[in-house]
Formats: C-alpha cells, sequence, structure tokens
C-alpha cells in the first residue's frame, strides 16, 4: 500500500509543503482544474503540474479524476468527439508517467451532501446526508449546496440535463457506459496507464437521476464486460459502505485478487438511518465501518497501489473546503498508516 493525499492544486489551501510533513506519504493524488470538462488536457500543463509535486519532494500517484462529459453519460452524438479527447488525455498522462486515473459515471452530481457543516458533539463540523432532507431538497430552485467538485455548469444548465436523463433508464446508462469503456480501456491499455471507476456517492440513485456503479454486482458486471486489468475500481468505503447490504471486504477480496482494485479511498461513515449517514473520523469505533477489517482484506490481497484518507471532520478551527482540510485528513493517515504497520509486522 502507497498512503497519497488529495491536492487540489495551487488554489488548494493546504499546501504541499503541508503534506509532505504528515509521515509516510508517498504521493499526491491530483487533477487539472481549469481544463472545462470535455477538452483534452494539455501536455504542457500536465508537465508542469507534475513538476510542481515533483519540486516539492513528491509524486502524481493517481489522477483524479478526469471527468467524463455528460454528453458520453447521455449518449449523444458529440460523444465520439468527446471520447476521443478523452483518449488523447490518457495517451498524455500515460506519457507523464501517471500510473492511474480515477474517474466517475454518476449522472449530473458527483458525491452529494445534503449538509455540509452538522456540529458533532465534539464541536468538529462534518458532512452528511439525508434522505429525508434530499428528497424534499429541488437542486435547481432551491439551494442544495455541492461540495467538492467542479461547479461547471449553472442551475439552468442543471435543469436542462437533469432533463436529457429523464429519458435515460439504467439500461441506457449502462450500454453508454459499456460504449465508454470499449474505446477507452484499449487506449489506456496502450499507454500503460490503469483506468479505475470510483463507485457512486451515495450508492443509491438522487434526484430521479439513474445510478449503476453502486454495489458489486454492478462494478462486476462492469469490470467484466471489457476484461482487462486496465479496467478496475477505486474501492471507496464509505461511498459502498453507506449501503449496509454492501460486503466491503467480499468487494475488496473480489476486485483485490483479480488485480482490478488499483486505488483505495478509506474513509469512514456512520449509518444514522435508511439511506442517511454521517461522515465520522476514520477511527473504527467512531463510525459503522471496521477499518482493520477493510486494510486487512487489502493486505491479503496483497494490495500495492494507492490508498488516501478521505474527507475529514473540519477541526481545530480550520476553514477550508469541505472535507477536505488537512488536519482530520492527517490523522486519518497516520492512523491508517499505524493499522497497516500493525498488519504487515504481525502477518507475513
Ligand atoms: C469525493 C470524491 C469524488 C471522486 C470522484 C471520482 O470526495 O471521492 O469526488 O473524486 O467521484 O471521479
Amino acid at each position: 500500500m502507497k498512503m497519497t493525499f488529495r491536492w487540489f492544486g495551487k488554489d488548494d489551501p493546504v499546501t504541499l509543503q503541508n503534506i509532505r510533513q504528515i509521515p509516510g506519504i508517498y504521493g499526491i493524488v491530483t487533477a487539472l482544474y481549469d481544463v472545462p470538462v470535455g477538452e483534452a488536457w494539455p501536455m504542457e500543463s500536465i508537465i508542469r503540474l507534475k513538476e510542481t509535486i515533483e519540486a516539492a519532494g513528491l509524486r502524481i500517484a493517481v489522477i483524479e479524476s478526469v471527468p467524463v462529459h455528460e454528453d458520453i453519460k447521455l449518449g449523444r452524438p458529440s460523444r465520439d468527439r468527446l471520447i476521443e479527447n478523452y483518449s488523447q488525455t490518457i495517451r498524455r498522462l500515460g506519457e507523464a508517467g501517471v500510473p492511474v486515473i480515477c474517474y466517475n459515471f454518476m449522472p449530473v452530481f458527483d458525491w452529494t451532501r445534503s449538509q455540509l457543516a452538522y456540529t458533532l458533539p465534539d464541536g468538529s463540523t462534518t458532512l452528511t446526508f439525508e434522505d429525508e432532507t434530499i428528497s424534499r431538497m429541488d437542486p435547481v430552485n432551491g439551494d442544495l449546496s455541492l461540495p467538492g467538485w467542479d461547479q461547471s455548469y449553472t442551475k439552468e444548465e442543471m435543469g436542462q440535463l437533469i432533463d436529457a436523463y429523464a429519458e435515460v433508464t439504467e439500461d441506457v446508462l449502462w450500454s453508454n457506459l459499456a460504449y465508454f469503456l470499449e474505446r477507452v480501456i484499449p487506449v489506456a491499455e496502450e499507454a500503460g496507464v490503469v483506468m479505475s471507476i470510483h463507485p457512486d456517492d451515495p450508492p443509491w440513485p438522487i434526484f430521479g437521476l439513474p445510478r449503476i456503479v453502486s454495489n458489486f454486482s454492478q462494478l462486476k458486471r462492469l469490470t467484466e464486460h471489457v476484461d482487462s486489468p486496465a479496467n478496475g475500481i477505486t474501492f471507496c468505503s464509505g461511498s459502498l459502505g453507506a449501503n449496509e447490504d454492501n460486503d466491503l471486504t467480499a468487494i475488496i477480496r473480489h476486485f483485490g485478487s483479480q488485480g482490478k482494485l488499483h486505488f483505495a479511498h478509506t474513509r469512514n461513515i456512520l449509518r444514522t438511518g435508511p439511506r442517511s449517514f454521517q461522515e465520522s473520523s476514520h477511527r473504527s469505533s467512531d463510525g459503522s465501518i471496521d477499518m482493520v477489517r477493510i486494510l486487512e482484506a487489502l493486505h491479503e490481497t496483497g494490495f500495492v497501489g494507492p490508498l488516501r484518507p478521505d474527507h475529514g471532520r473540519m477541526i481545530w478551527g480550520e476553514q477550508g473546503r469541505p472535507g477536505y482540510g488537512l488536519y482530520d485528513r492527517a490523522l486519518g493517515a497516520t492512523y491508517l498508516n499505524g493499522i497497516w504497520e500493525a498488519i504487515s509486522k504481525t502477518r507475513s
């Protein structure tokens, strides 16, 4: 396992120097944030990013994400040109030595929460998801705040996109994903990069939009559709773990033993009711997920890929990007490194 840390580029209040001082950090998980979705990433910008990170004594371990344009998910005629641009980005990232690309196939919304700063009893704040609140929200006319990810469209465009998905059933979305994979996976193979799909967060449909990457059988179906080590998954304990029917260690063992688990997000959540959860600290006893079991399963499958702590609470008065402050994620990295060291020394 290689411990990594997400960095949102030069505008991130968390600096590369901050990250380098966290014990045991191997590399950075990052992206280019100024390229419009759908365009090929310029080689010079990729090289500049790489040099910036290497100058800080670190390396790019994963690109998270190269976003998939909505027209590809919708299966619109422009998808062929957009997939060609995507393929160009894959080739360039391969050329720059990037080993893993993380992406998702969630219509319109990437990760979504009902509250971004819910106050816990200890005074820290955290992200929460409550189904009841979400189902009352109107994403276009209401005050839904969208965390972390690129807000590249206006509310009006969002409304039009949501309407466009009225025709897109799960089956249609699935065939659009299949179409995408059939074209980009051979490119990734040739470029020496692995594609690593991130599961839906949360792992169920929201706002009436279909979601098809939420459980074991869906992950299995998509990885088998183009059966290649380059067509793998990002295991995310917090996303998949929000549904208690997902057997997390079975998922790790299955994809890990096939060499298709390329990246791990290991965070904890506390399930608070049906389709509802709070993000807790990484510590097992603060949430519903047993981190020791997760890391043991990864260790057993011989996982050597990148892993990162994921969303942290806001603690010690830190202000910043929801879920992506420095302190609680750094505690998470240290905790996870400690568990890994203990497992490594007690088993071999
Ligand atoms: C949330 C992240 C996601 C993830 C994308 C991958 O914090 O895990 O935004 O980066 O879904 O494409």
